[in-house]
This record gives C-alpha cells, sequence and structure tokens, in this order.
C-alpha cells in the first residue's frame, strides 16, 4: 500500500506514535517534525517520542517542546491499534528502549534511507539512493497536498542540509536544487541552519576538537587517519558524548585521506567507533565486519576491549582492507 493511501485509510482517533534512532542527528529530528507536522495538518494527534537528550544546537528547530521523553510516555497513551512510525532508522535496535513501544503498537511504518534497513515495518518506505529522510517525507508532503509553511520547510531541510554536511557529500544536483529553491521559497533559512548545525559548538566540545585534534595519526600510505578520545579526556574537558558531534570530519581534511575513524570510549573498555570516507571509498562492510551499520560513506559501530588492543586491531584491519581495494580513485598525494 502506498503510505499516502495508508494515511488517507487511518481512523483520525488512532494513536501515533513517532520514533527515530538513537544519537539522534539532524534528519533524525528534522524527519520527526515534518512528519509530526504534516499529521497535524490531516486532524490527526500524534506523539513524538524521544530515548535520550535532543542537542543542543538543534534549538532553532520548530515543536521541539512536542517531543517526549520516553520517561513522560504514558503507557495509556499506546492501545493495540496504535500506528508508530520509525523514521531514519535503519533497524529496531537503533530505537533503543523505545523499540519496547514499537512491539505493542499494531503496525510499523518504516521511513528511512540506510542501504542496510532491515526492513522491519509494515509498509517499509526505504529508498538508500535518497539523501536524506526527510526528503521522503518531502515527496510525501507533496503526494498529500500538504500546505508549506517556515516550520514544515525548515525540519524539512535541516535533514537534508545536515545528511549531506551542507551538500558537501552528495553533489547538489538538478533535483534537489529545485527542492531547496521550494523549500526556501517557503520559509526555510539555509544560514540559520548552516549556522546552527555546523558552527554552534559550546567550549567543552571545542576543548574536546582540540584534544582529538592532538591524536590524530596519519597512515599516507593507506589513506586514511585515526583518532580517540578516552573516558579521561571528556573528564578532563568536562564533556560528553554530545560534544564529538563533527570530531570525525577532521580525518578527511588532510589531502589523499580517504577514511577517517575516529574511536571514544563511551563506557569502560567500551568504545564507539565512526567512521567518514570520500572519494568512493565504501566503508559501510568496515562497520558491518564488526557488527555496526550505516552509510556507504558514514557509518559506525561499537566494540569492547581494552584501549591499545582495539585501537591497534582496527588499524590493521583499515590497512588490510584499503590495500585490498582494487582500483582506488587517484587522490591528492600529500
Ligand atoms: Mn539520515
Amino acid at each position: 500500500m502506498e503510505i499516502h493511501h495508508f494515511i488517507d485509510s487511518l481512523p483520525q482517533k488512532t494513536p501515533i506514535i513517532i520514533a527515530s534512532h538513537l544519537n539522534i542527528d539532524g534528519d533524525g529530528l528534522g524527519s520527526m517534525i515534518s512528519l509530526y507536522l504534516l499529521l497535524i495538518q490531516r486532524k490527526f494527534k500524534p506523539i513524538m517520542v524521544y530515548d535520550d537528550s535532543i542537542p543542543y544546537f538543534y534549538q532553532f528547530l520548530p515543536n521541539l517542546k512536542d517531543i517526549h521523553s520516553l520517561h513522560h510516555l504514558k503507557l495509556k497513551q499506546i492501545s493495540e491499534n496504535s500506528v508508530f512510525f520509525a523514521v531514519d532508522c535503519s533497524n529496531p535496535q537503533r530505537l533503543g528502549r523505545l523499540n519496547d513501544i514499537r512491539e505493542k503498537c499494531a503496525f510499523v511504518v518504516n521511513i528511512d534511507h540506510h542501504p542496510d534497513n532491515s526492513l522491519y515495518g509494515n509498509i517499509n518506505i526505504v529508498d538508500a539512493q535518497c539523501p536524506a529522510t526527510t526528503i521522503l517525507i518531502y515527496n510525501l508532503a507533496k503526494k498529500i497536498q500538504a500546505k508549506f509553511d517556515s516550520s514544515l520547510s525548515t525540519s524539512l531541510l535541516t535533514g537534508l542540509i545536515t545528511d549531506t554536511g551542507g551538500f558537501q557529500y552528495v553533489e547538489l544536483n538538478q533535483k534537489l536544487l529545485s527542492i531547496l529553491e521550494d523549500l526556501v521559497y517557503q520559509g526555510a533559512s539555509v544560514a540559520t541552519i548552516m549556522r546552527y548545525a555546523f558552527k554552534c559548538r559550546r567550549h567543552s566540545a571545542l576543548k574536546l576538537l582540540g584534544v582529538a585534534l592532538n591524536h590524530f595519526v596519519y597512515d599516507f600510505q593507506n589513506h586514511f587517519g585515526m583518532t580517540y578520545l578516552l573516558k579521561s579526556d571528556f573528564e578532563f574537558c568536562e564533556a560528553s558524548e554530545e560534544d564529538t558531534e563533527g570530531i570525525v570530519d577532521y580525518g578527511l581534511y588532510i589531502p589523499g585521506s580517504l577514511i577517517s575513524v575516529f574511536i571514544r570510549e563511551i563506557d569502560h573498555q567500551t568504545f564507539k567507533v565512526s567512521l567518514r570516507s570520500q572519494d568512493e571509498t565504501n566503508i559501510l562492510p568496515i562497520a558491518h565486519a564488526f557488527g555496526g551499520g550505516g552509510h556507504l560513506k558514514a557509518a559506525g559501530f561499537k566494540i569492547q576491549g581494552d584501549f591499545k588492543t582495539v585501537y591497534q586491531n582496527l588499524k590493521e584491519y583499515i590497512q588490510g582492507y584499503l590495500s585490498s581495494q582494487t582500483g582506488r580513485p587517484h587522490s591528492l598525494s600529500v
């Protein structure tokens, strides 16, 4: 069934939950809020729910106050005829504790653009070619002839701008340009989104970035950069996980770098690893090899062990992976 027909078929009293992935980003938030606004236009009373804190630099987004923490969600708000919309979330595990709520709902709609989406919904709108989940919501908005205003346009454009790194990871082609033009015309501000998403960082985040930059090591022969942050670094900078946003990108700044690796200790001997790549280098197989997931050029996973072993094993794995890649595109040498 097509999604807009499904929405048309829902009785207006249907309890609707909208959720996204843990460690939420601009696309997850933008998708939740834009879908929420669309459903409100259709006279539904959806509930947005999230299982963590929302990064402070997304405070410019509309309707944030309507996102409930899991803690405040009353179980009576969920019934057996509830519909659960999961947006920008590749698999149910990434919902965190919200997965328990998904299991209680009668029907699940999965709207996403991750290539490794596990198609866990009763309806799956999954398009890995799409640069952001908010573009799928934009298409839906057009289909149901939604009324665009600055709130809807801002939430939609935030997903596109943040997931493309401000149009650095995908080419701004004619199709995206016409969507961009439409959203700007309807009231979204590119400058505001760019500024908050990429250039609004508190002092603890800047201090943490300084430490991470000092820890960067580059393997020029194999074209990758690697850095880390330990618990002690977070304590020294009085920083939290939220302050790590964007750090991994710096490994790609060095001319010739194809992969960036960022390891951080999130618990004793538990590490989160972020991977980024450029120039057609696909890092998703690396994330899959370690039990993680993501996109071709942005992926991650968790790993346990003592730091030195984790670091060394990962370094050797990536060296092996890169040297096994044939036809590696020519890149600048340092
Ligand atoms: Mn996304």
